[in-house]
């Protein structure tokens, strides 16, 4: 039996700890005016926000005000109670990487990477697989024992799954930053159908982009998510620790 977790309450903290003060913003379809506001407070208030104070109202455009607003929200959290799934990964370094390789693989790690469907912000997983790397941390084409496929932008699902049975692959990374309308929602777990239906899916999956979780790349099918500030040394440890694993 699990031991019962001593509470931990929280609320917003805004002028003063505990107070419940939260600040919002969003955008109304109408032009700027006072009953703009009092639309805006109205809105705030079928929030469940109370003590309202609209502190911004801007012209966004044509017929469109954008607005700042104050309230007190009354949800106590209990902390304690919250449990979210996190990527367990060893903090190994570069050469801890391919020397770990080297001795207990006994040969190269194969990665593909791409931006899929029709997302062309490469930025991410070329952070993660190009030479250079991100915030100081080499690339994994930089490592000697992994060889990477950065298949760049706008890849077809089919056409990644594709090249990733040519290569035999032992990972795949997928990058995902456009969320309009839950695109990377749909795409992501379209790819992990594919891979079930190709008899692929025992290679390790890895999804990435801002909007991403563990959690949330989890529920789409995938082994693990990574979102903002990941570094490729992270990547290369969490691979190599669950080909490990296995
Ligand atoms: C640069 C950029 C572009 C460039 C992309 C150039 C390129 N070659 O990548 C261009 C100008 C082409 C562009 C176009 C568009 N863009 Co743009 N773009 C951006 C911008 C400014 C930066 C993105 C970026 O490079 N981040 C830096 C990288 C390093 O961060 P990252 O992607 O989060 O990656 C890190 C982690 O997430 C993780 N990671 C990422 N992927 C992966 C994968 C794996 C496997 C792993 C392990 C980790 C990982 O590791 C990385 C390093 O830590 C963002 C706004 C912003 N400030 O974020 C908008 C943004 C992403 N774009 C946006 C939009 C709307 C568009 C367009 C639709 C605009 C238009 N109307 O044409 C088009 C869409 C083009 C398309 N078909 O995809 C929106 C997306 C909104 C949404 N909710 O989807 C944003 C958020 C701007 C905004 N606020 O509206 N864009």
């Amino acid at each position: 039996m699990s031991a019962k977790k001593t509470p931990q309450p929280i609320r917003p903290y805004g002028d003063r700890k505990d107070d419940g003060r939260i600040q919002l913003s969003f955008t109304l379809p109408v032009a700027v005016s006072g009953r703009a506001k009092e639309a805006a407070r109205l809105f705030c208030e079928g929030l469940g926000l109370k003590n309202v104070v609209v502190a911004t109202m801007e012209s966004a455009g044509n017929e469109f005000s954008f607005f700042v607003a104050y309230g007190n929200a009354d949800v106590p959290l209990d902390f304690a109670q919250i449990v979210v799934p996190e990527v367990e990964l060893p903090a190994w370094g570069f050469k801890e990487i391919n020397h770990l390789i080297h001795e207990k693989i006994g040969r190269k790690l194969v990665v593909v990477g791409a931006c899929t469907g029709s997302d062309a912000h490469t930025v991410g997983i070329d952070a993660i697989l190009n030479m250079k790397g991100y915030a100081g941390d080499k690339g994994l084409e930089a490592y000697p024992w992994i060889d990477a496929y950065n298949l760049g932008a706008q890849v077809d699902n089919l056409a990644l799954l594709t090249r990733a049975k040519e290569l035999s692959a032992d990972a795949i990374l997928v990058s995902q930053i456009m969320t309009q309308r839950d695109l990377h929602i749909d795409n992501s777990r379209q790819l992990i159908d594919l891979a079930k239906k190709s008899g692929q899916r025992n290679l390790l999956f890895l999804l990435g982009g801002p909007r991403i979780d563990h959690k949330l790349a989890r529920e789409l099918g995938f082994d693990a998510g990574f979102g903002p500030g990941t570094k490729p040394s992270q990547v290369a440890s969490y691979i190599l620790s669950t080909l490990l694993k296995r």
